[in-house]
């Protein structure tokens, strides 16, 4: 036979032909529904990337498919988005035809991987039946209070020429061009995140998901509990708000700093103090908020003129602007303790501002100012001797009988702000009129077309708004002239909600229909990239809560399961990119070897989760393993029966054949895919050894056999049926259950190892008969009597 692509072909037109993969909501099994995060269609071909993700994940379905469960697992497109649209910018093909294109190319190349697919169930973002949804969950949210239009502090990349979502700006920059992002007060519209920080906090732990993962929305959502406290500002009725996780130290507050832009600073500055305040406004402004928020950058302020009064003790304290406090977080306004918070400590000494200890070391031990661990109250009236935590707890209970302060809880998280000022993604369904203001499109008049013929070359003005023939519009309430919003939906979007829609992908009365997509959801397992860990990930998340709260679905966890493929890397080292020059296509590969040789490659040629420089040097092997394989099969097929002479040799290689699979399944079931094909391995060349005895058992051999083709077909798929076609076993190699294994085979003789220390008898081990010298030494340091 000998396996190429030849083969692949073979066989993927058989699967087609015979329906193989078609799901059946109603066949017996368990439902899992296995995903991988789908894909933007580029121009490109499918990259080594894919392969890894798609096709590793593939045969972890198709593991799962064989051990009898009702497996879904679809594929789609995430087709609206940036990319498309830069480049027709540059190319001048408009975005909807080099999708189109880019899709089918996809899909083919998609098939050639051979996998699970079932094309009937499949989505794509950027059609009409699929955005009409889009733009329907939006009036849900819409409905419900969780979409709304509001002046903001936002992200704005001035090479993409649109706004960011916070998710989207890393480390100051865009993520998508790495442009330094700056501020910009700007209307424009929200999701209301913020209403379920508590809920995505507290629903992550029961997910089985990567900790790190968790870690990163934990860190997101950045939940802080302390107090807000008020103070009066000295000869005048104003008063501001502070948010502290720390108001144990409020009689040791010296000083208040307020965010330079924050709104009260006009009234508090001083005529005298005004030139100076307007300046350090203007300079704050032009600092970004990475740079504001560093530590290494010197701390920086500006007297306002006026005075507030500490509530706790009356103190006349200076009222502060400075750029490291941020007008977006907590109230903007801070209380400063010198004593026990470093970056208060620094800056008072820069502007001599006065410092008073009320903290002290609970053991009574000298303590260094600032001292910012916890301990026991001093110079802090009748909190004296209180703990920190006791202190926390009394002094906000006191104030709050004065109703000038609250418990209070804050989030990082803020609002996903989800329009954008580009062309190629679902627009808004709102319309604005002048008498009604506001109007949501009727959701009988969805979809709101993206109309085809639109200047959309990015000038930071929505390309919509220069399409006359979609702007205008009638107002739905009044029938008066009124205007199209004309900002599009962040492709985020479009992919908070896609794992709803593959269920059910082809329903023109709803999104989705309820009663399937409860049956079908959560995802079981959900595979793709760590970098959505805070984009992507949240945004389904929150999703899935809100729909769950307009009625639409009744769970709130969108995926059980997740877990991160890690990235293949170029040959140099570095990702793979087109502009270094260093992109590994896997068609080479595929042509020469086969598919099935370049997927066990990847499987065994990298730890799943941790990826690596790609290197090619193990692929041979994985060609010369499969030609054994082949080898070993054509052997098979004219060996008479016989009934074997080894008795022990036949013990031996089913302990082998049993051991295998007991290590691959959990080894598959932990997509630790590389000692799965090594294990594989290993048991070919025990397969191998008997097989070159002189007189063997061949019903036990072939027997054995089979189980080494079952186990590897869901790692070479093309493969495995051709050899299973080649023993005479029929069709489909796929409808052939997982391997069990018998524990009876595993059961060796065990053997009793008395251990001397020092020529003393300490006692008595008891292991396998088979045991080396390190496994017998385990035991022995196990046995406590001997050990000790
Ligand atoms: C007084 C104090 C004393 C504070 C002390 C800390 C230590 P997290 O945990 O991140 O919530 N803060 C509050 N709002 C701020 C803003 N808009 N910009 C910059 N800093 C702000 O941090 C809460 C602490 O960060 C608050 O508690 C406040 O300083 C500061 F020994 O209040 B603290
Ligand atoms: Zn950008």
């Amino acid at each position: 036979m000998a396996y190429s692509k030849a083969t692949d072909q073979k066989w993927q037109k058989k699967w087609e032909e015979t329906q193989l993969y078609k799901f059946n909501p109603k066949a017996k099994g368990e439902k899992l529904y296995c995903l991988e995060m789908f894909s933007y269609p580029s121009g490109a071909n499918l990259h080594v990337g894919h392969w890894y993700n798609f096709g590793l994940t593939d045969s972890w379905a198709r593991f799962k498919r064989a051990q009898g469960y009702n497996l879904f697992h679809p594929m789609g497109f995430d087709a609206f988005g940036l990319p498309a649209e830069n480049y027709a910018i540059k190319t001048g093909v408009h975005p909807e035809d080099s999708t189109i294109n880019n899709m089918n190319k996809m899909r083919e190349q998609l098939k050639e991987m051979g996998a699970t697919y079932d094309w009937d169930y499949t989505v794509t973002t950027c059609m009409p039946d699929y955005y009409k949804w889009t733009q329907w969950l939006f009036l849900q949210l819409y409905k419900k209070g969780l979409a709304y239009r509001a002046a903001a502090p936002v992200n704005w990349c001035g090479t993409c020429n649109t706004v960011l979502a916070n998710e989207q700006v890393v480390d100051g920059l865009c993520e998508r061009c790495n442009t330094v992002v700056d501020q910009r007060k700007l209307t424009q519209w929200f999701f209301k995140l913020t209403d379920y920080a508590e809920e995505l906090l507290a629903d992550l732990p029961a997910l089985n998901w990567p900790e790190a993962t968790k870690k990163i929305q934990q860190h997101w959502i950045g939940k802080s509990v302390g107090s807000e406290v008020t103070f009066d500002i000295e000869g005048s009725e104003e008063k501001f708000t502070v948010f502290t996780t720390r108001i144990d130290t409020l009689f040791g507050v010296t000083y208040v700093v307020v965010a330079p832009e924050h709104e009260l600073v006009s009234r508090f500055t001083t005529p005298e103090n005004q030139e100076a305040v307007q300046a350090y406004i203007k300079k704050t402004l032009e600092a970004n908020e990475i740079e504001r928020l560093s530590t290494e950058r010197e701390k920086t302020g500006c007297f306002t003129g006026s005075y507030a009064v500490n509530p706790a003790n009356g103190r006349r304290i200076p009222i502060w602007i400075a750029d490291y406090v941020l007008e977006s977080y907590g109230t903007g306004c801070v209380m400063a303790v010198p004593s026990h918070d470093e970056r208060d400590f620094a800056f008072a000494e820069k502007y001599n501002l006065p410092i008073e200890r009320v903290i002290d070391s609970a053991d009574g031990s000298p303590n260094e100012l600032p001292y910012t661990e916890y301990g026991l109250l001093v110079n802090s009236g009748d909190f004296n001797g209180k703990s920190t935590k006791d202190a926390k707890e009394a002094i906000t209970t006191w104030l709050e009988k004065q109703g000038r302060a609250d418990f209070k809880t804050n989030y990082r998280l803020r609002d996903w702000l989800i329009s954008r000022q580009r062309y190629w993604g679902a627009p808004i369904p709102i319309i604005h009129c002048e008498k009604c203001g506001e109007v949501p499109v009727p959701e009988a008049q969805l979809p709101v077309k993206l109309p085809y013929n639109v200047e959309f070359k990015p000038d930071g003005k929505s390309p919509l708004s220069k399409s006359e023939e979609f702007v205008n519009t009638s107002c739905p309430i009044c029938g008066a002239p009124a205007r199209r919003e004309c900002d599009t939906m962040d492709t985020f979007v479009c992919s908070s909600w896609y794992f709803l829609r593959y269920p059910d992908p082809n329903n023109t009365e709803q999104a989705f229909d309820p009663d399937i997509i409860n049956k079908m959801l959560p995802v079981d397992m959900y595979v793709g990239g760590r970098e959505h860990a805070a984009m992507h990930l949240i945004y389904a998340r929150f999703m899935t809560k809100a729909l769950r709260d307009c009625g639409k679905l009744s769970f709130s966890e969108p995926f059980k399961s997740l877990v991160h493929q890690g990235v293949i890397l170029g040959p140099d080292g570095n990702k793979m990119s087109k502009s270094r020059g260093n992109v590994v296509s896997p068609d080479k590969y595929v042509d020469q070897y086969g598919s099935d040789v370049f997927r066990c490659y990847l499987m065994f040629g990298f730890s799943y989760v941790d990826g690596g420089p790609w290197d090619d040097n193990g692929i041979k092997a994985i060609a010369k393993f499969f030609s054994r394989i082949e080898a070993l099969c054509v052997k098979l097929k004219s060996l008479p029966n016989g009934s074997g002479d080894y008795a022990q040799a036949e013990k031996d290689l089913d302990y082998v054949r049993n051991s295998t699979i007991v290590n691959v399944s959990s080894n598959m079931e932990g997509f630790q895919f590389n000692t799965a094909v090594a294990r594989l391995m290993e048991f070919l060349n025990a397969l191998v050894k008997y097989s070159a005895l002189t007189q063997i058992n061949g019903k036990f051999l072939k027997e054995c056999t089979y189980t080494l083709i079952n186990l590897l077909a869901p790692m070479a798929p093309h493969f495995a049926e051709e050899l299973w076609e080649l023993l005479g076993k029929g069709y489909s190699v796929h409808n052939q259950p997982w391997p069990v294994c018998n524990e009876e085979a595993l059961k060796l003789d065990v053997i009793e190892i008395p251990i001397q220390v020092n020529g003393k008898l300490r006692g008595v081990v008891k292991v396998n008969a088979d045991a080396g010298e390190d496994e017998i030494k385990a035991a022995a340091l196990e046995d406590e009597s001997i050990a000790c």
